[in-house]
């Protein structure tokens, strides 16, 4: 296999390229511009930035946001899963920071958020933090500041960058390897209510729950509230470039190129379709699935990702881009272009498909009993915060400005958990457990094994279940990832006892 052995040629070829799209990357290195600082002058591996700085998503089209070293997205940094690293972040801007290491098994004053206790960024100061990543894999991180009805705030802007934990051993055959961060621009409020996604099994919706979230909607309505507000944007970007203004992805015919795909959306569900072509998922959340399915569609909460191999073997020159025409057209795409395929990118819809997470987990495995089960149920009070939707877990919501409560859950150390997610509004929400990751255990109503994540999409009126090992001791925050939600009171804490 080739991938382990990219040449000098290509390496230069694809640094080449990287300047152009930000994120692709060889094995054997990459260019400081992508790589982050590193800060010779002291002893931290690498340095984040903090600041305010335009972004050019097309020529001329330039939006302005907080970024981390100028730039989006973030810089890529590679670490060594076991090998401690020193980063430091420095904040150029008016506004304490935190900095979440999204999907590591980081302590509560390394991991990035004040409801844990991490210490901020001060104002015009640094942190300097050192810490072991792990697990291996695709990760990410981003700013972790509430943002409530403040759009250029939290990760409404720039802050957002990948990270790749190398594995002792990597697993997979590809030739190379293409990072694509999925995020858009201009957001502004709207209260016409979200359109309905109807990508997730439907089989999986449960009549007590529409029962529950329909009837406190239907009364809320009656009673003269609008709509609460959500969000929508001007520009979508893939690496930071609208679609058709970034360097096309250039490939060969016969080539196994691994994407691995962030979507770094403050509030979004994504989707990625190439046409004539199919992606061969080998790790959700960056962790290795058991089944290496392959599907048409790759389908994203905010935060998750998804790393999926594509064979080469359709030339022409294609958009890579999301299923929704109007995000597409206004830029969430990026072109592949096969060598000798030069000329108008082409795209058509894949045939209608559901994304359904058990398709990657064992078949006939049933998962192992929890010691406890904590049940949850999620529910809106349609524009009850001032206009905003405000969200609440088993009838409680996350208080709008204090930054510590005392945990709802309580954990023993190295005791399995069972989560009972139960969704009572018609919203999916992409719910994130810091600093641990689950193993699916439910989906849409079967049970499945094998699949581990950081982040799952609960659907409208669905129920999840998901499996832990309290194996990291410290306040464990526990929140939806769509910004609104997460900042209009979606987040819990877990405490060890
Ligand atoms: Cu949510």
């Amino acid at each position: 296999m080739r991938e382990r052995q990219a040449s000098r040629r290509d390496f230069l070829r694809l640094a080449a390229m990287a300047a152009g799209t930000g994120l692709v990357s060889p094995r054997i290195g990459w260019p400081a511009a992508i790589a982050g600082t590193p800060a010779s002058e002291s002893k931290a591996d690498y340095t984040l930035r903090i600041t305010a700085s335009p972004i050019e998503i097309a020529p001329k089209r330039i939006v302005s946001g907080i970024t981390y070293n100028g730039q989006f997205p973030g810089p890529l940094l590679r670490f060594k899963e076991g090998t401690p690293v020193t980063v430091e972040v420095q904040n150029e801007t008016d506004t304490p920071e935190q900095l979440h290491w999204h999907g590591q098994f980081v302590s509560p004053e390394v991991d990035g958020a004040a409801e844990e206790g991490t210490p901020y960024i001060p104002v015009h100061g640094t942190r300097r933090i050192t810490f072991t990543p792990r697990p291996s894999g695709f990760r990410f991180y981003h700013t972790h500041n509430r943002a409530g009805a403040d759009l250029r705030a939290g990760q409404y802007g720039g802050q957002v960058g990948p990270v790749y934990i190398e594995p002792k051993n990597e697993p997979g055959h590809y030739d190379r390897e293409v990072f694509l961060v999925l995020k858009e621009f201009e957001p502004s409020f709207g209260q016409g209510g979200d359109m309905a996604q109807n990508f997730l099994p439907p089989s999986g919706k449960i009549e007590e729950l529409e029962t529950v979230g329909e009837s406190s909607m239907k009364t809320s309505l009656a009673e003269g509230m609008p709509y609460g507000y959500e969000v929508g944007y001007r520009y979508f970007t893939i690496n930071g470039r609208m679609l058709g203004h970034g360097e096309p992805i250039r490939v060969k015919r016969g080539e196994r190129v691994l994407f691995n795909v962030l979507n770094g959306s403050a509030t979004e569900i994504r989707s990625l379709a190439l046409p004539g072509h199919s992606f061969k998922v080998i790790a959700l959340d960056g962790n290795l699935v058991p089944t290496s399915a392959e599907v048409p569609v790759l389908w994203f909460g905010t935060a998750e990702r998804i790393s999926a191999i594509v064979e080469m073997n359709h030339p022409g020159s294609w958009i890579l881009g999301d299923l929704a025409d109007e995000d597409r057209n206004h830029g969430m795409g990026i072109v592949v272009e096969y060598a000798g395929h030069a000329g108008k990118p082409a795209w058509f819809a894949p045939k209608p498909f559901h994304w359904n997470y058990s398709h990657f987990g064992k078949t006939g495995a049933s998962p192992v009993e929890p010691d406890e089960t904590f049940d949850m149920t999620f529910a809106k009070q349609n524009a009850a915060e001032k206009g905003f939707n405000r969200w609440t877990i088993n009838g409680t919501a996350y208080p709008m400005e204090q930054r510590i409560v005392p945990a709802s859950f309580h954990l023993k150390y190295g005791r399995r958990y069972r989560l009972r997610m139960r969704n009572a509004s018609d919203d999916i929400h992409p719910i994130h457990l810091h600093r641990h990751s689950f193993e699916l255990t439910k989906v849409a109503g079967v049970q499945t094994t094998g699949v581990t994540k950081d982040v799952v999409m609960v659907g409208g009126y669905q129920e999840v279940e998901v499996d832990f090992i309290a194996d990291n001791p410290g306040l464990t925050l526990f929140h939806c990832h769509q910004q609104l939600h997460m900042d209009y009171g979606f987040m819990t804490l877990f405490d060890y006892i």
